[in-house]
């Protein structure tokens, strides 16, 4: 029988376990990324691991989130970042570059190679047949030791795609018309394999656009066969060398086919607060708007600045509307300076920002009260704007840039004819920006400024676990819920103790201190928990906090595997209608829990308050057991209990 693609891949960096569905799998890591909002944290547990340099052919740390300096934090971690970089062999992007994921995959990302980046949105670099994977920073810290990343098999589901997009119709349509099909937790134990006649009419910044926003989907990854697209965008960026031809076997087989023809799609939206709340633009009507953002890592790329330039030449942007122009990268804002479309944004009236997430994760241009926000981003979950009460949608570069004209959602083929975009034969490969590391490590002195905390650390998990449930939670709860994002928060993620006092603070205000009152407790959450981010904070704050288990009804992959390596708990309601019978504020108690997770995948709650007993499970493989037991990762990995 043949393989598909993905499988390939894996089978070729196997080192532990077999390509059976729900199986753990470990594989050897080729190539790792960081970005600043995660990475202080990684390279502090890098640090923790005590190896002189990064044992994978590639690591890459990026500056790209918390690039806003209103105080000395955010310039802080970026030193501290960028002399890491030097001493451990690691390539530092730096801040103004780019955004990690786009400069990833124009600089570095590798068909047939494997990327663990500690950023969800990893998968971006799939649009490259690369198997790039999304993790939280103590996994990658661990890739970049050496070790291999472990995670459960996955499903592989191809998606057939027949025809070629209309004009006015973008990749985003395509992943935005899956997430309408299949939710949010739609590829949540899935990868997805694009294949079919449709696949050769896709740029790479297309099928990039596509692998991005599989990680809303909940999928693991989502992958493209590299083929002469691929060797046109590797070759005008210089890299031809780095191209190999990759694709399934013709005979592959796969867990579902879905098909998509992409001549019947259309312009497509989300709206608030969820990216697979979709409907097809022309459905949802003119909805007033007081912001345009373009970019992020979903929608940055050349063609698509191009295409917003062309739209917007020669005319002015409503004056409700004020619109925000993120470039992917300095290669795309270079692009489109050279070309001449930097003017034609600039006098229709953009506001250009610096090429970095930005608006994306609140990093500024935050919207008005109640404001309604139109961004071709790829979450738009309630706050995450900056604004609480903000309603955000979600589209392609061309529905914002038709909306941003007129002031209201508008369908884009009322435009007219669909502007061409043609791609310059050479980029300007500029890698200034870009810092190999040093030759000499030791004599890089890594600058530690005050905002750098050490990390919290745990000890191994108690044999009996008490304590109140100190939240219960609905479902898709996600990481933003757990930790914010937005400028205020961000510039916190390495000093956890001062980050901590906004554990769900968008949610329940109180709860942080609650928490420390309570000495700890446990949280109930549904369906889904902890979707979104690969923010290991979202379990980091949690454990600093006291929190040693989760009871919810189904979680989020990164988060689930975050809690386990910070020696958290996360449980699994074995009738999920037990979950209307635990309030809030009701004391639980777990016992013998350290014998019975390595025995058995049942464990007993008593709920103190009500006088009932209820059964949980667990779904830990016998190596997330013994880290669980260790009380985290790093325990583990330390004291040599990993073979
Ligand atoms: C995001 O889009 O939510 C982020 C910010 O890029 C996160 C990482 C983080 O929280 O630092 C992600 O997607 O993993
Ligand atoms: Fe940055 Fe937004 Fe992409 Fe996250 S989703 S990496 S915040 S641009």
């Amino acid at each position: 029988m043949g393989l598909s693609l993905t499988e390939k891949i894996i089978e070729q960096h196997l080192v532990h376990g077999a390509l059976v569905p729900g199986n753990e799998v470990g594989i050897r890591i080729d190539q790792t990324l960081t970005q600043d909002a995660t990475g202080t944290m990684a390279y502090l547990q890098f640090e923790a691991m005590n190896l002189p340099r990064v044992r994978v052919k590639l690591a890459v740390s990026y500056v790209d989130h918390n690039t806003l300096q209103t105080g000395f934090e955010n310039a802080d971690d970026h030193l501290f970042l960028q002399t890491v970089a030097a001493k451990y062999g690691i390539y530092f992007s730096r801040p103004g570059n780019g955004i990690c994921h786009q400069v990833h995959l124009e600089r570095f990302g590798i068909p047939g190679e494997t990327l663990l980046g500690a950023d969800s949105h990893t998968p971006t670099a799939g649009g490259l047949g690369m198997l790039a994977i999304g993790a939280g920073g103590l996994d990658v810290a661990v890739a970049m030791a050496g070790g291999p990343f472990y995670f459960t098999m996955p499903q592989i589901v191809l998606v057939y795609l027949e025809g070629k997009l209309a004009p006015w119709v973008t990749a985003k349509d395509v992943i935005l018309t899956l997430l309408g099909r299949l939710s949010v937790k739609g590829g949540v134990g899935k990868i997805f394999e694009y294949g079919g006649p449709g696949v050769q009419t896709l740029s790479v910044p297309e099928r990039a656009t596509i692998c991005n926003m599989g990680a809303e989907l909940g999928a693991t990854t989502s992958i493209f066969p590299s083929d002469t697209q691929t060797r046109a965008f590797l070759a005008a960026q210089g890299r031809a060398a780095a191209w190999q031809p990759l694709a399934a076997d013709p005979d592959a087989r796969y867990a579902e086919t879905i098909t998509l023809d992409l001549e019947k799609l259309e312009p497509m939206v989300a709206r608030p607060h969820s990216p697979d709340a979709v409907a097809p633009v022309h459905e949802v009507g003119p909805v007033p708007l007081d912001q345009v953002a373009i970019g992020s890592c979903t929608n940055s790329s050349y063609a698509d600045l191009m295409r917003v330039a062309a739209i917007l030449r020669g005319k002015t942007v409503h004056p409700r509307v004020s619109l925000v122009i993120a470039p992917g990268s300095r290669q795309v804002l270079r692009l489109l300076a050279q070309s001449g479309a930097l003017a034609d944004l600039l006098a229709a009236g953009a506001r250009i920002l610096e090429p970095a997430c930005g608006p994306c994760i609140g990093m500024g241009q935050a919207p008005p009260s109640a404001g309604v926000s139109l961004r071709t981003f790829n979450r738009n979950f309630r706050g995450r704007s900056g604004t609480g009460d903000a309603q955000v949608y979600l589209a392609s570069p061309e529905v914002a840039a038709a909306s941003a004209l007129t002031g209201v959602l508008t369908d884009p083929r009322t435009l007219g004819p669909y502007p061409q975009v043609t791609w310059p034969a050479t980029l300007p490969a500029d890698d200034r920006l870009i810092l190999p590391p040093a030759s000499d490590p030791a004599e890089v002195a890594i600058r530690r400024g005050p905002n750098i905390k050490p990390l919290p650390r745990t000890g191994p998990l108690p044999d009996r676990l008490e304590g109140e449930v100190l939240l219960k939670l609905g479902d898709h709860i996600t990481t933003d819920d757990i930790l914010p994002g937005g400028s205020k928060v961000l510039p916190l993620r390495s000093n956890i103790p001062a980050i901590s006092a906004y554990a769900f603070a968008g949610l329940d205000p109180g709860f942080a201190d609650r928490a420390k009152d309570a000495g700890g407790g446990i949280l109930v959450g549904g369906q889904n928990y902890g979707q979104g981010s690969s923010r290991e904070h979202a379990a980091l704050v949690p454990m600093y906090l006291g929190i040693k288990a989760v009871l919810a009804k189904s979680f989020a992959r990164i988060h689930r595997a975050n809690l386990i390596n910070f020696g958290l708990l996360p449980l699994l309601f074995v009738r999920e209608e037990d979950y209307d019978a635990i309030n809030q504020g009701d004391r639980l108690v777990i016992e013998n829990v350290r014998e019975s997770l390595a025995s058995d995948n049942e464990l007993q709650v008593k709920n103190l308050t009500r006088g009932q007993v209820l059964r949980v499970r667990h779904d830990l493989s016998p190596r997330e057991v013994a880290v669980v037991l260790a009380g985290g990762l790093l325990n583990y990995t330390k004291s040599g209990l990993q073979n």
